[in-house]
Formats: structure tokens, sequence, C-alpha cells
């Protein structure tokens, strides 16, 4: 799933409740250079029928790209670039990223807006257990 800021999508999961006893969720931020949430071993096969779990997502920097900005390395819609690029220009670490900076707060190569700042947690995943 890709996100866009403010948003959210709603996935509908047919799990078998003796065999899915934990859930990974992985999301890239498009409007970013490498940014991403992911989580694993949500424990999801206590929950009862109607009962809801959430929780708040840390946005990771996947390490693989300079946080740069740039219209043509940014595959979201505010830049339209280029998602995957085998060459790394980043630390090759995993780690909390820092946040955009955009080009209304001095990065003028940046082809983010304010609108694309965000602070961790970025995220939330919400989970309820319909049947
Ligand atoms: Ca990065
Ligand atoms: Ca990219």
């Amino acid at each position: 799933m890709a996100h866009h800021a403010g948003t959210s999508d709603s996935i509908t999961l047919t799990l078998s409740p003796d065999r899915a006893k934990y859930l990974s969720v992985a999301s890239m931020f498009v409007n970013t250079n490498d940014a991403f949430v992911g989580e694993t071993g949500l424990s999801i096969g206590s929950l009862a029928t109607g009962e809801t779990f959430v929780m708040n997502m840390n946005v990771w920097d996947s390490g693989t790209e300079a946080n740069d900005e740039l219209a043509a390395t940014i595959p979201g819609p505010a830049g339209g670039g280029e998602g995957f690029n085998a060459a790394r220009n980043d630390d090759d670490k995993v780690s909390f990223h820092p946040g955009v900076v955009s080009k209304d707060d001095g990065l003028t190569t940046s082809a983010l807006s304010a609108n694309h700042r965000f602070l961790n947690p970025g995220a939330r995943i919400t989970i309820t257990r319909i049947e």
C-alpha cells in the first residue's frame, strides 16, 4: 500500500483464526525518498469479534536513498520521479526518519511542501475483527 498525507485506506483480510495469529504490515511514504512504516508480529489471534487494536507506527528511513527530496527521486504524486534505484547513496542503515524539510521550510530544491511534513509516529494502524 502507498499512503498520502492525512488519508487512510481500509482493507479486509479473510483469515483462519486458528492459523493466522500474527500480522505484519509495511507501507512506503510515497512522497519521500525512502521512508516507510512497518510492523511485524502484531498479535491478532486473541482479538474477539468486534474488538479493535490500534497502534501508532513510527516512520523509518530505509537507508537506501539520501533524503534529497528531489522530484526526480520521489515516486509519489509530489515528485512523480523514480521509486527504486539499486544505487544506494544513503547510510545503508534503517533508522528513525528525521522527517522531510520541504521547500516551505528552506530546502529550495525540494519537491515537497509543508503538507508533506510529518512527525513520528507518522501513521496509525487500526485492526478490527469483524467476524
Ligand atoms: Ca533516506
Ligand atoms: Ca526514489
